[in-house]
């Protein structure tokens, strides 16, 4: 049986959105083909605009939103070469088109290996859009961190950390003026622990005074 995330309860959470206008990313799954939306409503809970993408005939999903002055950024993850592919759109605050000066066509995509490779987070600032998930390129899931241009999508630097064999995923980002941080876990102890770490604006290099790191 088919389910819903969220699309037919929007009216009542809009609501309770304490700002002026509110934007969505929610996500229809139905038995076997994710498909992506994007939903901007005001307070009062009236769309204004609304768009759809569904880029493969497979596993296509959108997960978190970030926003600066010049449009919205959407990470996630589409299935275009026949396998899991980090998919990192940028569209218009006004009507939710892509901007066709980021990336291909308003789309940026990285496919780093031939296996699981999804992105998680996203955080933006005036010097980039960071954004972090999962790559499979050891043959098993690791950290992966990537720093893009805002206005065009180029990468500026790209970190991975893989600290364990078993399935590692950093699956949240905040950033302010001092460094990055990035939330998940990792599965050293032979199961699921907690791990955050904060890293440089400028280079992803882990900064020393925070936490203790590893050598
Ligand atoms: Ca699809
Ligand atoms: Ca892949
Ligand atoms: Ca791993």
């Amino acid at each position: 049986m088919p389910f819903c995330l969220s699309l037919h309860s929007k009216s009542s959470a809009i609501k309770r959105v304490p700002k002026l206008l509110a934007i969505l990313v929610v996500l229809t799954l139905t038995l076997s083909t994710f498909t992506a939306s994007t939903v901007r409503a005001s307070p009062a809970g009236e769309i204004i605009w609304s768009q759809t993408n569904n880029p493969s005939d497979d596993f296509d999903v959108a997960r978190r939103v970030a926003v600066d002055g010049t449009g919205i950024y959407i990470v996630g993850t589409d299935s275009i070469p026949g396998n899991d592919e980090w998919r990192i759109e940028k569209r218009s605050l006004t009507d939710g088109s892509l901007i066709s000066s980021f990336g291909n066509g308003g789309v940026v995509t990285s496919n780093p290996s031939s296996g699981y490779d999804a992105a998680y987070g996203v955080a933006v600032d005036a010097s980039g859009i960071y954004i972090v998930g999962v790559d499979n390129i050891p043959g098993n899931d690791g950290w992966r961190i990537e720093k893009r241009r805002l206005d065009n999508g180029d990468i500026i630097w790209t970190v991975t950390n893989n600290p364990s064999a078993g399935g590692d995923r950093a699956g949240g980002v905040a950033v302010d003026s001092t460094g990055v941080y990035i939330v998940g876990f990792d599965e050293s102890p032979g199961n699921y622990q907690w791990r955050i770490e904060k890293r440089s604006l400028t280079d992803g290099s882990l900064i020393a005074s925070f936490g203790m790191v590893e050598s």
